[in-house]
């Protein structure tokens, strides 16, 4: 690997060591030795296409490029920069994968969901909604679909049934038994948000389609949000999976993986902050019907980030990287227990919501 990283660097005009960094699920990031510079492998099962991927990211951080630029802020630190390869390409290919180059962002750190403070998470939500409302008069519709359908929840009930139907291995079905229940009795979570879509009262934005605080880089000093990273899924779609997926991954008590289910629980003062500090960002941008379906759309997110665990499970772990057989399982467990409290707490932020607006 370590001669592997070296060549491929070398590609970039920047031959040197190269040590691995974060937690995605997906992709294969290292940092340079040197901290200049982030090398990633795009993982081409999930995207198909990973040049439609890199034009998508090269338009839209010019756009946010041009409005930090206008609001005077620090441009470099606020968004990704990509660096071409040595001939003036975005992506380097060869039979080891796909590769692509970052500027890294120094004097910054990411931070894990069950590690986060309630003060990081509202920052996070800034964060994302500073995003949404760089890009709100960004035409959505120029933007490649990076992964298709990849919030079309009714679809992915599909993708469960399929994964129902074709799996060979009965010891997970029948381990999986009890959620797939769970996920045929809450079906109707699915349509919510794309019947809004079909009706326009819920625009299509650009959204970023990975909200996890560990895709915010926070300043090593201050601790303020910094710039949002991830733009692999940025895509049209709706600003509410973003609202909540934020939600089920952020106000949560335990790790996505936590394998104690005692740990796992909904926490709705992460929620109110969230919700707070993202609608004074974008407070003045979303329509009523968006706004009116802030806590459904953490249901909603919640459910399809459940049934893709569980699907995976199903397919024999094909597309999440696990550690141990059961991960998905437990990954969608705790997806389904998080679910359930959210769908108690009630929503009561109105109030709250309308003196956001009105400050
Ligand atoms: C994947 O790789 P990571 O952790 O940023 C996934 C998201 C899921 C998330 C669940 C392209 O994101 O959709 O919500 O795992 N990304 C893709 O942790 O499928
Ligand atoms: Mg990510």
């Amino acid at each position: 690997m370590e001669d592997l990283l070296r060549r491929i660097g070398a590609a970039f005009g920047r031959e040197m060591a190269y040590a691995p960094i974060g937690n995605g699920h997906i992709n294969d990031t290292f940092l340079s030795e040197d901290g200049s510079v982030i090398l990633q492998r795009i993982n081409t099962y999930v995207f198909r296409q990973p040049a439609d991927v890199m034009e998508n990211i090269a338009a839209v951080t010019a756009h946010i490029r041009s409005k930090l630029q206008a609001e005077g802020a620090d441009v470099p630190r606020g968004t990704l920069t990509v660096l071409p390869t040595a001939s003036g390409d975005l992506l380097y290919a060869d039979e080891s994968g796909s590769w692509r180059m970052y500027a890294h962002i120094s004097g910054t750190h990411s931070v894990e969901p069950e590690e986060r403070t309630l003060a990081e998470f509202g920052e996070a939500a800034r964060a994302f909604g500073h995003f949404q409302r760089m890009l709100a008069d960004f035409p959505a519709d120029t933007l490649h679909d990076t992964i298709p359908r990849f919030h079309d929840t009714l679809w992915r009930t599909e993708q469960l049934r399929t994964a129902i139907h074709n799996c060979t291995l009965p010891d997970r079905r029948e381990k999986a038994a009890a959620l797939i229940a769970d996920a045929h009795a809450l079906r109707r979570l699915a349509p919510i948000i794309l019947d809004e879509i079909r009706a326009g009262t819920v625009p299509l934005a650009v959204t970023h389609n990975d909200t996890k605080i560990n895709n915010v880089l926070f300043d090593d000093l201050t601790g303020k949000a910094v710039a949002v990273i991830d733009l692999d899924t940025v895509m049209p779609g709706s600003r509410l999976y973003d609202f909540g997926d934020a939600i089920r991954s952020g106000a949560v008590t335990a790790a996505e993986d936590e394998p104690d289910a005692q740990k796992v629980h909904f926490d709705p003062e992460a929620y109110r902050i969230f919700r707070k500090e993202y609608l004074r960002e974008m407070g003045g941008i979303l329509t009523d019907a968006e706004r009116k379906l802030l806590l459904a759309s953490a249901w909603i997110a919640t459910y399809e980030c459940g049934i893709r665990f569980l699907a995976d499970y199903l397919e024999n772990d094909i597309y999440y990287k696990t550690t141990y057989p059961e991960h998905n399982l437990i990954r969608a467990r705790n997806q389904f227990l998080l679910l359930h409290e959210m769908m108690e707490y009630p929503d009561s932020c109105d109030m709250e919501d309308e003196d956001v607006l009105r400050s």
